[in-house]
């Protein structure tokens, strides 16, 4: 018989998440960066003790919000390629909950994160306890299964054992590159704390080395066919090609044939931006340079991307009938998405096995040359908008140029929501692979400033500014304090337009009256008038409102050499957003109105409509 241990299903859990380990630059380092916990009756004494049993081998770290600190272990996941992740873990009810959102944003942007939430006694024996939802007619249904359609992996833990398949299978899909996202374990309270005899075999350590699928030989052949044929092909480079790591392939099949590149909100930076081939943002929130090619494209090869509605203009964007996408993906759903030929491998992979059978090959030049002044035009046409101002109320783009003066490329960007994204996507000009993080595929108010703590745990040496608008701010900001208390420094510029500026922008484009989204056109008695500053302070911030670009600055550059977070407030201008580059994005625009606006922005949106490519 093989020799056992008696632990509970908690301390088997913890114990076996220590032992997990990976590689990173040839060095061997736990894939788990540590555990977020906050704890209630439903995992303090199961999951608690067992945390405290191995708190120097798998730290566990205390937040102020479960949504936030899910946030910060997702954003440790991406800024880490996803070669490493975190866990969470809550009490049962509303603990569990609050992080259900943070589940289906790591389930959107496929990104690694250990969901361990409490959950109700699997004996039943006292029930309804604090917190348990009771169902009429469903025996075993919980308030947890709000997890299961935001997770691609979710177990209930009823019995002791059951953990050891479900550790199993928890790391398959944490650890592939294709169905990578959000594991969900439920864990029964009383079962947390049941003992089992264990074989020490399930913890032994073990070392995941990240998959790297070579493509098959006949999707290859059919990609390579399709690429030699081209006269006018562009690259779209995705989250897939960061995570895969594949920036110098990337960099060497686009170099030696002369494809241009474009980068949607997740694969910014996998140039630099001041690569000559690199014609940056795509999409509604493109710069024009990439559009016009995108437009014109008759062989798009889309890497490692959802092709969500941002990057493909709502399938408006490429207007060239004729076109061909190949999608060089990981995951079978989305290399086939729109009838793209698949090409189902690693980014580095695919990318190197193309190099190679194109060599030699070169696109016409014209279309190269094309690329290149399209480039130089869009770097014009931004550098005016990121201008200095002695404006009172600046735009979001010129509070992106003085961030970009201030702080250079090398710094870690972060954001999520607002009018900030399409902003940056345009003009943020990115440095190393990663140094741009967006939260875009499911755009949660609330991620900047807890995902700034998580990319920063990820990258410690790195500076990481966060950029966040005050109705993100006024989301969800706890995690300052957590960040001060852990000496983990965040750069904060909050752009205060005293409301729900880009709600309010697309409001006005579909033909709506101002209407509850600026703070002035929503329902109140006493117009707010929120004091950013001395908020951040009261957490131990350092903190500052800045009366102009010139001021934010200074402001930063104080910020650079101090080593606590520094949150800088300034007052901005709502109505602004940047004119040049963009593509429409479809959003439903009533049929009928007694509104005349209404009804002349859904005469555009029809036509808007009609102009899309099947
Ligand atoms: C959790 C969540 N709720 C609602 C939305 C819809 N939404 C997107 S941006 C936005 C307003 C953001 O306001 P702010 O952070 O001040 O940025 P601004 O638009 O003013 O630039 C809203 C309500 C969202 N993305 N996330
Ligand atoms: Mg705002």
């Amino acid at each position: 018989m093989s020799k056992t241990i008696r632990l509970t299903m908690a301390q088997a859990l913890t114990r076996f998440l220590s032992r997990q380990m990976t590689e990173v630059d040839g060095k061997k380092v736990p894939i788990f960066g540590g555990v977020w916990a906050i704890f209630g009756h439903g995992n303090v004494a199961g999951i608690g003790e067992a945390l405290y049993q191995v708190r120097d081998e798998l730290p566990t770290f205390r937040a102020h919000n479960e949504q936030a600190m899910a946030h910060a272990a997702i954003a440790y996941g991406k800024a880490n390629f996803r070669r490493r992740f975190m866990a969470a873990t809550t009490s049962i009810g509303p603990g569990a909950l609050n992080m259900v959102t943070a589940a289906a944003l790591a389930h959107v942007n496929r990104l690694p994160v250990l969901f361990l939430p409490g959950d109700v006694f699997a004996n039943r024996l006292p029930d309804p306890v604090l917190q348990q939802a009771e169902d009429f007619s469903d025996g075993t249904a919980s308030v947890n299964d709000c997890f299961r359609p935001v997770s691609r992996y979710f177990d209930r833990i009823t019995r002791p054992e059951q953990i050891i398949p479900a550790l199993n299978r928890a790391m398959q899909v944490l650890t592939d590159p294709a169905e990578c996202g959000p594991v969900t374990l439920s864990l029964c309270q009383d079962v947390q704390a049941e003992a089992y005899d264990y074989p020490e075999s399930l913890f032994a350590e073990r070392v995941w080395i990240p998959r790297r699928l070579r493509p098959d030989r006949n999707e290859l052949a059919a990609a390579i066919a399709a690429l030699k044929g081209a006269k006018k092909p562009l690259v779209i480079a995705g989250g897939g090609v960061l995570y895969s790591q594949a920036s110098g392939e990337l960099a060497k099949l686009v170099q030696g044939a002369g494809i241009p590149v474009c980068e949607t909100q997740g694969g910014k930076s996998s140039l630099p931006d001041d690569h000559p081939l690199n014609m940056a943002a795509v999409g509604v929130t493109g710069t024009s340079a990439a559009n016009r090619l995108a437009e014109e494209a008759d062989v798009v090869l889309a890497v490692g991307t959802r092709l969500q509605d941002f990057t493909t203009g709502s399938w408006a964007l490429f207007k060239n009938a004729g076109r061909t996408i190949i999608g060089l993906n990981t995951q079978v759903f989305d290399a086939g998405k729109h009838w793209a030929l698949p090409l189902i491998a690693d980014a580095a992979e695919g990318l190197s096995e193309l190099s190679a059978a194109l060599k030699g090959w070169k696109v016409p030049a014209a279309w190269t040359d094309n690329a290149l002044k399209g480039k130089t035009e869009w770097q014009a046409a931004a550098a005016k908008v990121t201008a200095s101002t002695n404006a009172a109320y600046p735009s979001d783009a010129q509070v992106i140029g003085a961030v970009q003066r201030a702080m250079g490329s090398g710094v870690t960007l972060l954001h999520a929501a607002g009018g900030l994204p399409g902003e940056l996507h345009k003009l943020w000009q990115a440095g190393a692979p990663g140094s741009y993080h967006a939260e875009y595929g499911f755009s949660t108010m609330g991620y900047e400033i807890a995902g700034g703590l998580g990319a920063k745990m990820a990258k410690p040496d790195q500076e990481v500014v966060v950029m966040v608008g005050d109705g993100s701010y006024l989301m969800l900001n706890s995690e300052i304090a957590t960040s001060v208390m852990l000496g983990l420094k965040l750069t904060i510029v909050l752009l205060d337009n005293r409301g729900y500026g880009c709600i309010n922008r697309l409001q006005m484009a579909t033909g709506g009256a101002n209407f509850n989204n600026l703070l002035k056109d929503a329902r109140h008695e006493v117009m707010p008038d929120v004091d950013f500053a001395a908020h951040a302070a009261s957490m131990g911030a350092n903190a500052e409102k800045v009366a102009s670009i010139a001021e934010l600055e200074t402001a930063l550059a104080k910020a650079k050499k101090n080593d606590r977070t520094t949150v800088l407030v300034i007052d901005t201008d709502p109505l602004v957003s940047t004119e040049a580059g963009g593509h429409w994005w479809d959003v439903a625009v009533p049929e009928v109105s007694s509104r005349p606006q209404v009804n002349a922005a859904r005469k555009k949106y029809e036509e808007a409509v009609g102009s899309r490519q099947g």
